[in-house]
């Protein structure tokens, strides 16, 4: 059986919702991505990192949820099987993994980008990181006008990836008020069911 690992509202949220929509048995291990025992399993402490079975440790969100669209083609979350299908998949994931992603690291954990950490100096790193968003959220924006999936006119492994990326949005001193098609976009996914219980899983609102 496939074995999720997850910390609840992190990045695990997308490969967790895609499991739902796959529908076969899984289990759920919540855990602290710093903790001595999970390091031995992911030495790079972070989430999301899936086992199915006997299989070595996958980790990186991308290859995990591209991992299960392979296994399962019937659920029909990969790509549309063109070429040019196969490149809009990926390059929406890398910008979600390569752009979205990173840009939220410095509003996560200023800390970590300081070598004299103070209270100040967190809140000037945060101003930069809210910058960074405003970049690659507004680019987001724009490309879901009219849209309900980021890529092609049927879901993929990218929505809920997305899903997890804008639901951080919400914990910025403006929300998602800024991104009026990130906002529509995300109450719109707020609403399907495999998301629905997914977050109630992780114990999750909003
Ligand atoms: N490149 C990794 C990044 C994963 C990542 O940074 N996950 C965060 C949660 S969203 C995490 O586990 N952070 C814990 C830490 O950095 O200590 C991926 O795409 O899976």
């Amino acid at each position: 059986m496939m074995k999720l690992f997850y910390a609840p509202g992190t990045c695990a949220l997308a490969p967790h919702i895609v499991l739902e929509w796959i529908g076969q048995p899984y289990e759920l291990q919540k855990v602290k991505p710093s903790d001595p025992e999970y390091l031995r399993l992911n030495p790079l402490g972070q989430v999301p990192a899936l086992m199915d079975g006997n299989s070595s440790v996958m980790n990186q969100a991308d290859a995990v949820l591209k991992y299960l669209a392979h296994k399962y083609p019937e659920a029909q979350l990969n790509d549309d099987g063109t070429l040019e299908g196969a490149y809009e998949l990926d390059r929406w994931l890398a910008f979600l993994t390569g752009d979205v992603h990173p840009a939220f690291f410095p509003f996560f954990a200023p800390q970590r980008y300081l070598i004299d950490d103070s209270e100040p100096a967190r809140n000037s790193v945060k101003e930069a990181a809210y910058k960074l968003i405003d970049r690659v959220y507004r680019h987001l924006d724009q490309h879901l006008e009219n849209k309900e999936h980021l890529v092609g006119d049927r879901r993929t492994i990218a929505d809920p990836y997305a899903f997890a990326m804008i639901r951080w949005g919400n914990l910025l001193p403006n929300g998602l008020s800024n991104y009026p098609q990130i906002d529509r976009f995300y109450q719109h996914w707020r609403n399907d069911e495999g998301v629905q219980r997914a977050m109630q899983q992780q114990g999750i609102q909003k």
